[in-house]
């Protein structure tokens, strides 16, 4: 996949690695890098060979928001259509049907700290900075930032870094669990290819289930999501790797997952 202008993908033992590469504007996403997501996302869910999938950033950033210098001129209608493009993206990552794990190096803001939530883990690097500066722009996070942020940490919290534009470091972020876990810098990819790793033992269709299980769960009442939940464990109920895992237990060995 090296048709892109600014990503650069790997994929290595069934971990790919994208990398938001467009360092002169620290990873700012522009409509041309959105075209780009949107289609990479869209081979990627197919792509059988692409298992679990890392992002990061080139440099010295993950993403530093969305490209101030492109939305200047936008009127309300193109605001409003430039927030459509983000919302599908970020939803072909949250929906993507196998994990994807955010190694945040840099700045995370704006738009780039939406990214990040849109995905199902985050680990920083200890030089990562995070903050949803867009009111100090005079606009509103349009990545759906006001959706995702209270969802994952809380109402009160969201509102302060919503309205006061602070900047927060990755310990930060980590205590009030925007981020999973926080490592040195040289140890950034090492800790996200380990979490893959560990993730790709797994059966992969019951993680794959997993994750429609949490993220249908998380936008119902919990009567509709435990509901759903027992629908997607009858499916598992019918697998081969179901069949494996429990045989494995039982005679005290590892599995071996098909991924059916
Ligand atoms: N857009 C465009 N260019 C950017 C952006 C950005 N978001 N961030 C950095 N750049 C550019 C700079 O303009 C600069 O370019 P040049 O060298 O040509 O002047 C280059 O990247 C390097 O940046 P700096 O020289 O500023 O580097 P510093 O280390 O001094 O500062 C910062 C780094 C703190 C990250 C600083 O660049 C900064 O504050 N950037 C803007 C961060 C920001 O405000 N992000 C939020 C943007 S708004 C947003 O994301 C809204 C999302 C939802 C929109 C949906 C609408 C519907």
């Amino acid at each position: 996949m090296s048709r892109y202008k600014n990503l650069l993908y790997q994929n290595e033992n069934g971990i790919g690695i994208l990398t938001m590469n467009r360092p002169k504007a620290l990873n700012a996403l522009n409509a041309e890098t959105m075209e780009e997501l949107s289609d990479f996302f869209e081979r990627a869910a197919k792509d059988e060979e692409l298992k679990v999938l890392i992002i990061t950033g080139s440099e010295r950033s993950f993403i530093a928001g969305a490209d101030i210098t492109e939305m200047l001129p936008m009127s309300s209608a193109e605001g409003k259509a430039w927030g459509e493009v983000g919302h599908k993206v970020f939803n072909q990552i949250e929906s993507l049907p196998k994990p994807v794990i955010a190694a945040i190096n840099g700045f995370a803001l704006g738009g780039g700290c939406e990214f990040a939530m849109a995905c199902d883990i985050r680990i920083a690097s200890e030089k990562a900075k995070f903050g949803q500066p867009e009111v100090g722009l005079g606009i509103i996070p349009g990545f759906a930032g006001t959706q995702r942020l209270p969802r994952l940490i809380g109402k009160g919290r969201a509102k302060e870094l919503l309205f006061t534009c602070d900047l927060i470091d990755a310990q930060e972020a980590y205590r009030i669990g925007l981020v999973n876990k926080v490592v040195a810098p040289e140890e950034l990819l090492n800790a996200a290819m380990a979490m893959a790793e560990k993730i790709l033992k797994q059966a992969p269709y019951a993680v794959r289930l997993c994750k429609e299980a949490v993220n249908v769960g998380m936008e119902v009442d919990q009567d509709t999501g435990t509901s759903y939940e027992g629908t997607l464990f009858g499916i598992t109920c019918s697998t081969e790797d179901k069949k494996e895992g429990m045989t494995a237990f039982v005679e005290k060995r590892k599995p071996t997952f098909i991924g059916r």
